[in-house]
C-alpha cells in the first residue's frame, strides 16, 4: 500500500559504514582531523554520523530506535557535496561535504564503487530539498 508523503520522507535512503572527520565547524576550522570509522545513516535529508561503528551497526540493524546518540547530524537542505581537492587528505574517493551553518567534513571509503553510491545518495538529497 502507497504511504501518505509524510512518512515517505523518513524512507531510509541509505546506511552503511564510512570513515569521516569533521574539518571545520561553523565557519571555524579545526586544527587536527579524527578520522573515524562510524555508522552512518542517510534518511529524510539529513546524513547522521554515529559514534562508533560496531555496536551501532549490530544495534541499528536489529532496531533503529536503539541506536546510539548521533555524533553529528548534517542537515542536506543548502548543503554541497564536491569530491575533496588532494590538499585535504591523502586518502582516496573523500568526499567533502559542506553543509548549511559552515561546517565540512570528510567522508571516505577506500571502496570507488561505495564511495560512489554515497555520492549518488548525498547529492540526490541535496537535489531533492533545494527543488522544495
Ligand atoms: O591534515 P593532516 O594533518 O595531514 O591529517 C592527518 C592527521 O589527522 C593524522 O593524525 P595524526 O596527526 O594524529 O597522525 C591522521 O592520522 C591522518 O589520517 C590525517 O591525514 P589524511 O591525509 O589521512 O587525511
Amino acid at each position: 500500500q502507497a504511504n501518505p508523503p509524510e512518512e515517505k520522507i523518513k524512507t531510509l535512503d541509505k546506511a552503511g559504514v564510512l570513515h569521516r572527520t569533521k574539518t571545520v565547524d561553523k565557519g571555524k576550522r579545526l586544527r587536527k582531523k579524527h578520522w573515524s570509522a562510524s555508522w552512518t545513516v542517510l534518511e529524510g535529508g539529513v546524513l547522521t554520523f554515529f559514534k562508533d561503528s560496531k555496536s551501532s551497526v549490530a544495534a541499528g540493524l536489529r532496531q533503529p530506535s536503539k541506536l546510539s546518540t548521533p555524533e553529528y547530524t548534517v542537515e542536506l537542505r543548502g548543503a554541497s557535496l564536491t569530491w575533496a581537492p588532494k590538499d585535504k587528505s591523502s586518502k582516496k574517493n573523500v568526499l567533502e561535504l559542506r553543509s548549511r551553518d559552515g561546517s565540512e567534513y570528510l567522508i571516505q571509503h577506500d571502496s570507488e564503487g561505495i564511495i560512489n553510491n554515497w555520492h549518488k545518495a548525498i547529492t540526490q538529497g541535496i537535489q531533492e530539498l533545494s527543488a522544495d
